[in-house]
């Protein structure tokens, strides 16, 4: 990746819109400013003009922004074309840009440069694709709270006070003929307490955020005609599997997203289990197991009229161990009288009554699923938009900071205590991006979408 010659993208998404924007970055673009739309636009004022090809012929017309270095995106030079949004006209300006010296930006490349030039740092870089890709509200609240730094001012607050601290260690290090102490038992513990407070708010706002980015996958599972459909279609609102009166009707696995207080649920309707004959159902059985391997949580579906089966006890005991388990008693409006709800497939499960027909306990199903996904009502709001490389660097930092907290009760073995407090702010660190090896900002900007 060079830094810097010219990249250019269409910015805009494919097809007919009533703005297309084509965006330049780079060093020098007045002559490039110069060849398409005839003059070098007045800094950050929106300008009136046509856009041509590399033969003069004009393309287009529309605004041109200019922003000088450092004061945009980039932090070099931006040019922004904002012309008719149809895809032709699009093609037309960006090749014009190509012919006039750009080439082609990559994904992710504009956001990349804004990286490697302070704009931001890559916990924010990184928001910046979250937020686009956001498909909640509160996903996207929470992406652009880190977008502008709450989640990076977190890491740097504990950075801080890690720094403060391992300067005192190793002075005392150091120092230690001297018979000098720089800080002292009671304040050390003190300190190492108020870091590991700290650090588990962090994570825990953290994880919050990692539900709201990547939601959880959960299959609905259970014999054939039991309702898995009808449950599938109550839960996302509309008619999205086909129901019917006949056992084996759902063949292929049908994936729906729903949102259950901005928490992306993906809910994974599946082929009945049972034994059969039929070719095709068999097959739609193994696309079953399969899709159960690809779940953190089993909805296993029962008809409640008839408890719990030896066929039910048969397929929860063929589920991998180790997955969240809801059994779902479904039809309460067939049942004569009041569920029996002592009635249970194993220990320690969650059983609901529900009815996928009249909605009936689908509000306590939707509660149960929230809390066993360890989702706080209120945590929205101060989630960090976090990806499984935060949670990574977190955990690892605690991991280093409890280390040096079992061993500074004696201190006897001080070098590894300052190396252990090393290892934890190198972990947090990561986050921002103080020290990323190229193939890690590689895997990241892979990720996003060409023009940002
Ligand atoms: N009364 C009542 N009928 C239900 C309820 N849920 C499902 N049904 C009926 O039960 C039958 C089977 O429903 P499906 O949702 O297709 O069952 P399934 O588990 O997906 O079945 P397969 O796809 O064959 O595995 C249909 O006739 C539904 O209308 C319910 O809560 N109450
Ligand atoms: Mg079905």
């Amino acid at each position: 990746m060079t830094r810097s010659d010219v990249i250019a993208a269409i910015a805009t998404p494919p097809g007919r819109g009533g703005i297309g924007v084509v965006r330049v970055s780079g060093r020098n673009l007045q002559s490039l400013a110069l060849k398409i739309v005839g003059c070098v636009p007045e800094p950050r004022r929106a300008s009136l003009t046509r856009f041509r090809d590399e033969n003069g012929r004009v393309i287009d017309q529309g605004i041109a922004l200019y922003f000088p270095a450092p004061q945009s995106y980039t932090g070099e030079e931006v040019l922004e074309l904002q012309g008719h949004g149809g895809p032709a006209v699009m093609n037309l300006l960006l090749a014009s840009c190509l012919s006039a010296g750009a080439r082609l930006a990559q994904p992710g490349e504009f956001t990349l440069r804004a990286f490697l030039n302070d704009k931001l740092d890559l916990a924010q870089a990184e928001s910046v694709a979250d937020l686009i890709d956001a498909s909640t509200e509160e996903a996207a609240r929470c992406a652009i709270r880190s977008l502008q730094g709450e989640f990076s001012n977190a890491i740097h607050v504990l950075v801080q006070a890690l720094t403060d601290l391992r300067m005192l260690v190793e002075a005392s290090l150091d120092f230690s003929e001297e018979e000098i102490e720089f800080i002292s038992g009671r304040e050390l513990e003190v300190r190492l307490e108020h870091l590991r407070h700290q650090l588990e708010q962090v994570l825990s706002s953290a994880r919050q955020g990692s539900l709201l980015r990547e939601g959880i996958w959960i299959a609905l599972v259970g014999q054939p005609n039991v309702g898995k459909s009808s449950l599938l279609n109550r839960l996302a609102g509309e008619e999205v599997a086909i129901v019917t009166e006949i056992p084996g009707t759902t063949r292929d696995v049908i994936h729906q997203v729903i949102e259950i207080e901005g928490v992306p649920l993906h809910l994974l309707d599946t082929a009945g289990l049972r034994e059969t004959e039929d070719v095709i159902e068999k097959m739609g059985m193994a696309r079953t197991r399969s899709t159960i391997d690809r779940a953190s949580i089993v909805l296993l579906l029962v008809d409640s009229r008839v408890g719990i089966t030896p066929e039910d006890r048969a397929i929860l005991a063929s589920l991998p161990p180790g997955l969240r388990l809801i059994v779902v008693h479904n039809k309460t409006d067939l049942l004569e009288s009041e569920p029996n709800s002592t009635l249970s497939i194993a220990p320690a499960t969650t059983d609901i009554w529900v009815s996928a027909k009249t909605g009936e306990g689908i509000g306590l199903l939707q509660q149960r699923l929230l809390e066993m996904i360890g989702w706080q009502p209120s945590a929205g709001e101060g989630a960090f938009m976090a990806r499984q490389r935060h949670l990574s660097a977190l955990t690892a930092a605690q991991t280093h900071l409890e280390a040096a907290c079992a061993l500074a009760t004696s201190m006897d073995q001080v070098e590894l205590f300052a190396e252990e407090l090393r290892l934890a702010q190198l972990a947090l660190s990561s986050i921002t991006g103080e020290f990323s090896a190229d193939d890690l900002l590689g895997e990241i900007f892979s990720r996003f979408c060409i023009g940002k």
